[in-house]
């Protein structure tokens, strides 16, 4: 694997990349907010656009801190009107949620700094982390990150890539989808259901800087049960806090 631009770029075949990629262990989980008994791991989920997962990447004790953290200021979630930027409420994105200051506190900026070393983005490159709230029924149609209206854009440049954290197992429905995903199977489209603790990276940009259009992507209806996810945008440039509003 090679780095352009701080993107991971597979060498040779898909093959390889599975190769280099699957059941990779690396140092880094000993820090932070609980015991971690089991080693972080990662596996390529999609090629196109380029995904992976890392499996443990929180701690329990992690994912219910973050919780319990947004619980009290959790509110309807917006998305981005085009045409001026502003958050408006959408019926395509039906959950709650609330962001959490970037560098707010000692467990922040351990979960932080873990992201920066495991996506090679630096810190002041991500926006406040966003904890989503799925109640049964919420979800958020397919769209893309970058796609934003131009007022985050205008803050660090295109969102590039996205890491998203499972803070809760989701009983049924709830699964992160790709639906023009190619995956590693010929079947169009891949699924990610929720595990607590497990993250998932996607890159929103190709390496040579152009936006993918496969990395459209949403979270599916909760059928039963609820789900908690805790979302890291990160920017092309330094995204500068406070200066965008609420990230
Ligand atoms: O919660 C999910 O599975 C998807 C969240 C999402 O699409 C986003 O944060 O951009």
């Amino acid at each position: 694997m090679v780095l352009e631009h701080g993107i991971p770029v597979p060498v040779g075949s898909e093959e390889d990349l599975k190769h280099i990629c699957l059941g990779h262990k690396r140092s880094g989980g000993g820090e932070g907010l609980g015991r971690r008994r089991i080693p972080i791991t990662s596996d390529i989920v999609s090629s196109a656009p380029l995904a992976f997962i890392y499996h443990n990447f929180l701690s329990k004790k992690e994912c219910e801190y973050l919780i319990k953290l947004a619980t009290p200021h959790m509110a309807k979630s917006l998305v981005s009107d085009n045409e001026t930027g502003k958050g408006i409420e959408s019926k395509a994105r039906t959950s709650y949620g609330m962001f959490l200051k970037r560098g707010q506190d000692k467990v922040i900026r351990g979960i932080e700094k873990r992201i920066a070393d495991y996506t090679l983005i630096p810190v002041e490159n991500g926006e406040s982390l966003y904890v989503l709230h799925y109640e049964k029924g919420q979800k958020y149609d397919p769209h893309y990150d970058y796609s934003d209206g131009g007022s985050t854009t205008r803050n660090g440049g295109p969102r590039m890539a996205t890491f998203l954290m499972y803070l809760s197992d989701v009983e049924e429905g709830g699964e992160t989808v790709f639906p023009s995903a190619k995956g590693n199977i010929e079947k169009k489209g891949i699924s990610i259901k929720p595990k607590m603790g497990d993250a998932l990276l996607f890159w929103s940009m190709n390496h040579d800087g152009t936006l993918d259009p496969l990395s459209l992507h949403g979270s599916s209806p909760v059928i039963k049960g609820d789900k908690w996810s805790c979302t890291k945008w990160m920017h092309v440039d330094e995204h500068k806090i406070g200066k965008t509003k609420g990230v």
